[in-house]
């Protein structure tokens, strides 16, 4: 049902193409107001036609969108833009119980914020494959999202030595690393003290690769490369051609402390790093570099060709690699052009050691050896996507805008305003080597007045763009909660997760799947607790311990049946974990307070969902 679901809302989608053209012609001489909002009746149509996805109807596309400081994921469908669900990642959330429960609260460790740029879809040869979604957060940590049910797997760091980790998470092409990179400079390993004033010489940048396990996707950290104290700021992974390769872009590459928009934008250009990742992966497993903070640090001036800098002007922001893998697109925040670079001549220029002098000891490449093009596509670039047959697509922040563009022709084919302040872009499928074009979301940093008013905290605005056409148009406006910076978008037949976890796949040591089993014991002062929840039940409905007990309760929904949760709020005690079909979750507290304590399911699950309550008594010392 679901693909053939999905095949209607294509096809409907197809014409809807159809009758947008037809929209163009007939419209062409009608005064266009720049604001969409606006738009005649006739476009508005054929817009709502496109993103009108009909009830039980299915979207092609989820995106997965990232949710800045709120911690979280988003995902929506495309091209509706309806947000379907929240993965909860570096942040607790009480809706499904996460960081409440043992094994998430574990995960989290002592941070209960993170912030979260950049997701980053696994890849089997340049393609996404749906298996995981890893995210990076800028206390030094990615993360593992198993898209067979959706749910964060592993959370790896804080990592040693790096210090805000924003050129991150991009993967692999066949998911062999994750990148990371330090946005923040500081004396490493972390603790050691150095005066600010030293900050030219004693603090030090770092970019790494984190291994991914092929089968498990478990993460692993792998090694890192120092760097002179550059501000690393965005990533991307070379491929095809440059496979083998990963990027970073950096600002700050004065050096400078104090007030960066003045002393971190003196030079006009800062750079693109380019590190050649088999070859640190050689060195590191050869045992060379320094272990610093318990990680293998490489020197790039004792080994000579991991690292290689190319000048890119002026504090560049995005850095992204073409799908065939040839061009490094960097984009210059400052300025009005963004760069492609050609990893041909990048090459070459290694070969020929056509350097301008170096960093520390790291070359950097003659500029005008290794750029192919400066594409005029206004003011404030910072990210490019890509369509098929070469379309890219680069948002400008200043002029507020989306550009297309050609690969190879170097040229502005078409330019959109957006409402407001775009940072990033996504594509369908844009980062792999087969982009869909489609569809693009506009990741707008302002809101500025498009919703019913909420008060000053105000949501930030993402726009869905046809790109299916030369000519670009917005088709819809979405709400996301601060903040989105990236976001990607996966064809939806791609991924297949489960509706329940099946019975015989839960190894979990203290599940029961009969209500027979379940029990209260006790070892000194320890309690364990073994629960069933069912329609319309817990079972036990009571049990007694006593003050000062250590209590671990083990709750087993033995449903077998789609969207039967459970949940189990226990009141006084901050405790609230939903437990999905099939899965076992256990909580581990102190009854530090006697009384009786009310707990209950929190999740609507039958017409009895009100009677499924018992109670939790705490005997007094
Ligand atoms: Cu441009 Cu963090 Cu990728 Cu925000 S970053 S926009
Ligand atoms: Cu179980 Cu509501």
């Amino acid at each position: 049902m679901t693909r053939r679901s999905t095949a209607r809302t294509t096809r409907r989608l197809a014409g809807g193409v159809l009758l947008f053209t037809g929209v163009l012609l007939t419209s062409q001489c009608a005064p266009r107001s720049p604001d969409s909002a606006r738009a005649n009746a006739s476009d508005a149509a054929a817009a709502a036609q496109k993103v009108y996805v009909a009830p039980g109807d299915l979207d092609p596309y989820y995106m997965f969108a990232s949710g800045g400081h709120s911690g979280q994921v988003y995902v929506y469908g495309l091209p509706s833009m309806r947000h379907i669900t929240t993965i909860p990642v570096f942040t607790p959330y009480p809706a499904t119980g996460y960081g409440f429960d043992d094994e998430s609260k574990k995960m989290l460790g002592n941070l209960t914020w993170g912030d979260v740029h950049h997701p980053s879809l696994s890849e089997t040869n340049g393609e996404y494959d749906g298996r995981w979604l890893f995210v990076n957060e800028m206390n030094g940590r990615v993360a593992r999202i198993d898209l067979r049910d959706f749910k964060t797997k592993q959370i790896l760091g804080p990592v040693p030595n790096v210090s805000g980790n924003h050129g991150s998470a991009f993967v692999t092409p066949n998911s062999e690393y994750t990148m990371m990179a330090s946005r923040f400079s500081i004396p490493i390993p972390k603790g050691t003290y150095a005066s600010v004033d030293k900050y030219a010489t004693d603090y030090k940048g770092v970019v790494a690769g984190i291994k991914i396990d092929p089968k498990s996707g478990e993460m692993s950290v792998g090694w890192q490369i120092l760097t002179p104290p550059f501000d690393w700021d965005l990533g991307d992974a070379g491929k095809k051609a440059s496979d083998g390769w990963m990027f970073w872009s950096s600002y700050n590459t004065e050096r400078a402390t104090g007030k960066l928009e003045v002393t971190a934008s003196q030079r006009d250009r800062d750079y693109i790093a380019a590190v050649d990742w088999r070859a640190a992966e050689k060195a590191a497993a050869d045992g060379k570099g320094t272990m610093i903070g318990g990680v293998r640090v490489l020197d790039p001036k004792a080994i000579p060709g991991l690292l290689y800098l190319l000048p890119c002007g002026k504090s560049p922001h995005g850095v992204d690699v073409s799908p065939d893998g040839k061009y490094i697109i960097g984009s210059g925040k400052l300025q009005s052009v963004t760069v492609a670079f050609s990893f041909d001549k990048i090459q070459a220029a290694i070969k020929n050691k056509d350097f301008t002098g170096d960093e520390d000891g790291i070359p950097v490449l003659k500029y005008e050896s290794v750029k192919e093009a400066e594409v005029p596509v206004g003011l404030g670039p910072l990210h490019t996507q890509f369509g098929p047959d070469g379309m890219a697509y680069t948002s400008l922040f200043v002029d507020s805008a989306v550009a297309s563009w050609k690969l190879g022709q170097w040229q502005v084919i078409d330019k959109i305003p957006v409402s407001y302040a775009i940072g990033h872009l996504s594509a369908a499928e844009g980062d792999t080597v087969s982009p869909d074009g489609v569809f693009l979301v506009a990741l707008n940093k302002l809101s500025h007045g498009r919703h019913l008013p909420v008060g000053p905290s105000q949501p930030e605005a993402s726009q869905l763009v046809d790109i299916s056409q030369e000519k670009m148009k917005i088709l819809t406006d979405a709400f996301t909660e601060p903040e989105p910076h990236y976001a990607q978008i996966i064809k939806a037949d791609k991924l297949k997760p489960v509706e329940v976890y099946p019975k015989e796949e839960n190894t979990h040591p203290l599940a029961v799947w009969d209500v027979k089993d379940v029990g209260v014991t006790r070892q000194g002062s320890k309690v364990t607790v073994k629960m069933v929840a069912v329609r319309s039940a817990f079972y036990p409905q009571t049990f007694e311990v006593n003050e000062g007990d250590t209590v671990t309760i083990a709750i087993t929904n033995i449903e077998q049946t789609t969207d039967e949760l459970h949940g189990f709020g226990l009141l006084d005690y901050n405790t609230n974990v939903v437990i999905d079909p099939g899965e076992t979750k256990t909580i581990t507290f102190v009854a530090n307070k006697h009384g009786v304590f009310p707990y209950y399911c929190t999740n609507f699950c039958s017409a009895l969902h009100q009677e499924m309550q018992g109670y939790f008594t705490v005997k007094p010392r």
